[in-house]
């Protein structure tokens, strides 16, 4: 079988938000299941496609999920535009390239999964035997779930995100407390980086889900959101804080993408973080000091533009500096007026007050 991907992404994500649950084409699928015939739907037509194509007819006419299960009783394949918005062919015999290895068995399931690698374009598979709706796209095969068994998943899935967000919480916390002591060492960098990438990867799992489940998965993206907000812009800002992209010449999306690559075992290894980060004396000595630029905590003030907080640590360079400003050295920066300067002297102070180590 072709392989299957654990977190589906990029262009399988969007095929199979074309088919969830709410869209026309899933309920002319549903439809195909429950009427026990079988069907293979390509989903997109050009040049390519048009060549492959033989006998059947030429049709032109809007997509309804009634159309598509009545032109599915017919032997042969349907082809739609590739938004599923138009039915084009019918009952079309298609012939792909014979050279195409398919690991498929059944005549339907190894065209789908040639005409799939051949013309680039996603095709559906209903089984007639087996009673299963298959996606596939390039190289790879996804089978539908009914949305109760992806749900038990995603409940799965956000009681481990929500043990992993009090986890990171609490290491940011501890990380706020180390930076205005002025005790950050690159284990405390590492924890807190290593905690947002794996709340991370299991939000995106279950964004995954939400996609997947269309109309039924309304409320988990809401628990989703609600269990992550804030956390994107809190991942750029460690990033910020402590990776030297100058010297590395990297941008903070080049960093969070080299971190998305490390594998789940080197993810638990904080050297390995370290090394990733580049951070200075990282491998042997993660108990190396490390002081932060301050974009962190400043993102914590309220109502401060991030334009303004980018002026402030540029002008102040790191965070200890910026806790020693008063308000007419933060005057100085532009688009600081006196409340401004206030309001990020108050922040300031508000979080070292709060932060007080336990
Ligand atoms: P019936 O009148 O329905 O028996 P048909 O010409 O409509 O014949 P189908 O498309 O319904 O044929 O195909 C029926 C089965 O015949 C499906 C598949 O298992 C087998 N079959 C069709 N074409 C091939 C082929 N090229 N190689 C192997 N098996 C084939
Ligand atoms: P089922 O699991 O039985 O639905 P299968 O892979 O065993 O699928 P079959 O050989 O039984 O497939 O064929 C079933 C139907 O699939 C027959 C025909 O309507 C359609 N089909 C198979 N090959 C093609 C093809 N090359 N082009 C268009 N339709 C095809
Ligand atoms: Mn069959």
């Amino acid at each position: 079988m072709p392989q299957t991907p654990a977190t589906p992404d990029g262009r399988l994500r969007e095929t199979l938000a074309a088919v969830a649950p709410g869209t026309e084409l899933r309920d002319g699928l549903e439809r195909i299941l429950r009427g026990r015939t079988g069907a293979l739907i390509v989903l997109g037509l050009d040049d390519v496609v048009e060549q492959i194509c033989s006998g059947g007819f030429v049709l032109d006419v809007e997509f309804s999920a009634t159309r598509l299960r009545e032109l599915s009783k017919m032997d042969g394949a349907v082809v739609l535009d590739s938004g599923a918005t138009k039915i084009l062919r019918a009952a079309v015999q298609l012939l792909p390239d014979s050279a195409i290895t398919t690991t498929e068995s059944g005549t339907r399931h190894r065209t789908a999964e040639r005409v799939a690698k051949q013309t680039g374009f996603p095709v559906i598979s209903v089984s007639q035997s087996m009673k299963i709706v298959a996606v596939y796209l390039e190289n790879q095969r996804y089978a539908l779930e009914g949305s109760d068994s992806i749900l038990g998943r995603s409940n799965q899935a956000l009681a481990t995100l929500e043990r992993y967000r009090s986890r990171l919480d609490e290491v940011s916390g501890t990380l706020s407390a180390l930076e205005i002591e002025d005790l950050v060492t690159v284990r405390d960098v590492c924890v807190v980086v290593q905690r947002l990438e794996m709340v991370r990867r299991i939000s995106d799992e279950i964004a995954g889900y939400v996609v997947e489940l269309g109309t039924d998965g309304r409320l988990l993206e809401l628990q989703l959101d609600e269990l992550i907000g804030g956390i994107g812009a809190d991942h750029d800002y460690v990033i910020r804080d402590y990776v030297d992209l100058d010297r590395s010449d990297r941008t903070v999306d080049q960093v969070r993408a080299v971190l998305a690559d490390v594998n789940s075992t080197q993810l638990l290894d904080l050297s390995h973080i370290g090394k990733v980060l580049e951070l200075p004396g990282a491998g042997e000595a993660l108990d190396a000091a490390i002081a932060p630029h301050g974009y962190r905590l400043l993102s914590k003030v309220p109502r401060l533009p991030s334009a303004v907080l980018d002026r402030l640590v540029d002008r102040f360079g790191n965070l200890q500096k910026l806790l020693a400003a008063g308000v007419d050295d933060l005057m100085a920066v532009d688009g600081v007026g006196e409340q401004r300067a206030r309001a990020v002297r108050e922040g300031l102070s508000r979080l070292a007050e709060s932060s007080i180590l336990e």
